[in-house]
């Protein structure tokens, strides 16, 4: 089945800025599919091609939509569309540069996204089916979904500097039962924060979690751990924390400053890091440090082992180059997977590939500014991750992925399990 068409358009992302959304023709079949877009955005990341004209504030992507438009579909017409990495190969040798800076990574990720759905459709198949065919896997598992529940950084109006906290269901049954766990916690969180701090303390970031008029990690924590108590889920529910360290470390000074008016250096950081996983139900921990800072995110991982997990977001950027230096110094145990970190399905495939043949989990997730596009949903299940990090269970863009793996989870019926911790 050949490619006969491609058609990229500019539509809006949750944050309502442009994004790309594509749609790829065959003869038998059409595939659609929108990229998103971060803010805490990692400098390794591959190229988000954004106009830098006047309309939208410099964010329109016309350029990328005249790349996809232009140069790819050309390249592309004609190809199989079940040969994703050829696909994607393609894409990737056009380009020419080492963060796709020239046609946009956007660009590219939105056609190789569109190809696996009409690819997918063409077999008439699932996506996660489809996804877990390139993978090479079709013993499917639901993931434990990491909710993140209050907001901070760079993804809220508030003054926490550790940019997320999340539930994770850890000891649900299911990924339905997960989700409500997760659904009765956010509303037992929303109570609390109205009883304590009045009714604007419940308004929301940018990933649907609360963005209180808070400082400390240490008043998130204990508000979490509050909400959990009340909504008698306690003890099936673990808590995550996503710093993204890079948005509050001081280049200048080499110091952390946390929102609780201490500067810390990195090592007092990863004692202060173990202190918290000592005192709350932590069980991960993404980002704690710069983005260049290997070296300490072992040695935290050192300090936590058995405890906690550490997470590579901003350090690994879903790059085999970065995340093969990462299992050199030992610096994490899970790879945050973005599929706009690298800019094709492949290219993600390899790098959560090379994490899991090397004792990693693997974390899909989402952006702070997304879609309606569930598509990291299928992605997950057809990896096995075991992990995904979706915001809170509330706003369309979020919940459109909790909806669709409760549509996989019926789909694949008795035979499913969810993923152990
Ligand atoms: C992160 C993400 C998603 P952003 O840091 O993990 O939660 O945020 O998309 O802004 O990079
Ligand atoms: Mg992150």
């Amino acid at each position: 089945m050949k490619i006969q068409n491609i058609y990229a358009r500019q539509v809006l992302d949750s944050r309502g800025n442009p994004t790309i959304e594509v749609d790829v023709f065959t003869k038998s079949s059409i595939g659609s599919a929108a990229v998103p877009s971060g803010a805490s955005t990692g400098k390794h990341e591959a190229y988000e091609l954004r106009d830098k004209k006047k309309a939208f504030h410099g964010k329109g992507v016309l350029k990328a939509i005249e790349n996809v438009n232009g140069k790819l579909a050309k390249k592309l017409k004609g190809m199989e569309i079940d040969e994703q990495r050829d696909i994607d190969d393609a894409m990737v040798k056009l380009d020419k540069t080492d963060n796709k800076k020239r046609l946009g990574a956007n660009a590219i990720l939105g056609v190789s996204m569109a190809c696996t759905r009409a690819g997918a459709n063409s077999y008439n198949l699932h996506l996660h089916e489809y996804l877990g065919a390139l993978y090479g896997n079709k013993e499917f598992v639901l993931p434990v979904p990491f909710a993140n529940i209050i907001n901070g950084g760079v993804h809220a109006g508030n003054e926490l500097k550790f940019q997320e906290f999340m539930i994770a269901p850890v000891k649900a049954k299911s990924f339905s039962e997960a989700v409500q766990i997760v659904s009765e916690v956010y509303h037992e969180l929303k109570k609390l924060l109205e009883e304590t701090y009045g009714k604007q303390a419940t308004s929301v970031g940018d990933e649907g979690g609360f963005a209180p008029p808070i400082n400390t990690p240490e008043e998130a924590l204990d508000l979490i751990e509050a909400a959990l108590e009340e909504s008698g889920h306690k003890r099936k529910v673990r808590i995550a924390i996503d710093a993204a360290a890079s948005e509050f470390y001081d280049k200048k000074t080499n110091f952390y400053e946390v929102g609780n008016g201490k500067h810390y250096t990195a090592s007092e950081l990863v004692e202060y890091y173990a202190s918290l996983v000592n005192k709350y139900r932590i069980i991960s921990i993404e980002d704690p440090f710069h983005e260049d800072d290997f070296e300490s995110f072992a040695a935290l991982r050192g300090k936590v082992a058995g405890k906690a997990q550490v997470v590579g977001d901003d350090l690994t950027v879903t790059s085999v180059e970065r995340i093969k230096h990462a299992i050199k110094m030992g610096s994490c145990n899970v790879l945050l997977l973005k599929v706009n970190q690298i800019g094709t399905i492949t290219e993600a495939m390899e790098a959560a590939y090379l994490a899991q043949t090397n004792d990693w989990s693997v974390m899909v997730s989402h952006r702070s500014g997304e879609t309606e596009d569930p598509f990291i949903a299928d992605l997950a299940v057809a990896i096995n991750a075991g992990q995904i990090k979706l915001g809170a269970p509330a706003r369309g863009e979020r919940t459109s992925k909790y909806n669709q793996l409760l549509r996989i989870e019926e789909s694949l019926g008795k035979k499913v399990k969810y993923a152990k911790f």
